[in-house]
């Protein structure tokens, strides 16, 4: 019973020092508050997904790509204002300068989830991957929200 409680204590601490490694220098962060995914409304296949990613690194990261178990086609789009109409322009890439931030949000620069696998629901947790160039990876857990908690939580402040 103590050796198997031991192993698992072990097994723990060596992912952790494998992610350590792995990540090599790359010190991103992502910031808990306005981080989450927007609930889908059901009869649809998509939605979007907002954070404030910060690089404390001392080089430029790109972010490149974005995974999920729960969406096989995330694109990072910037929304656009042409003729007073608003577009949304995918881009293949986005750079973050050493210590400043990407902040991803409705209207603005933001990802978006296509093909979900099922409804997402508020109170559910999402499993994103964020792939940077040279095989860097960040896992992060964003909560999902309904867009009426949002504005709820705006009219507090
Ligand atoms: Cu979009």
């Amino acid at each position: 019973m103590i050796n198997k409680y031991l192993s698992l204590v072990f097994v723990i601490i060596t992912s952790f020092n494998i992610a350590g490694a792995s990540a090599n220098d790359l010190n991103i962060k992502v910031k808990q508050e306005n981080a989450y995914v927007r609930a889908s409304i059901p009869g649809t296949e998509i939605t979007s997904a907002y954070m404030t990613i910060v690089n404390n690194s001392e080089k430029t990261v790109t972010l490149t790509k974005v995974s999920s178990k729960i969406s096989p086609q995330i694109e990072i789009h910037q929304n656009i204002m042409t003729n007073d109409m608003m577009r949304m322009q995918k881009l293949e890439s986005v750079k973050i300068n050493s210590n400043e931030s990407l902040v991803l949000q409705p209207s603005g620069l933001h990802l978006m989830l296509f093909k979900l696998t099922h409804v997402l629901k508020p109170g559910e947790v999402v499993e994103l991957t964020l792939h940077f160039t040279d095989e860097q990876k960040k896992v992060i857990q964003l909560p999902v929200q309904s867009l009426k908690q949002k504005q709820q939580h705006h009219h507090h402040h």
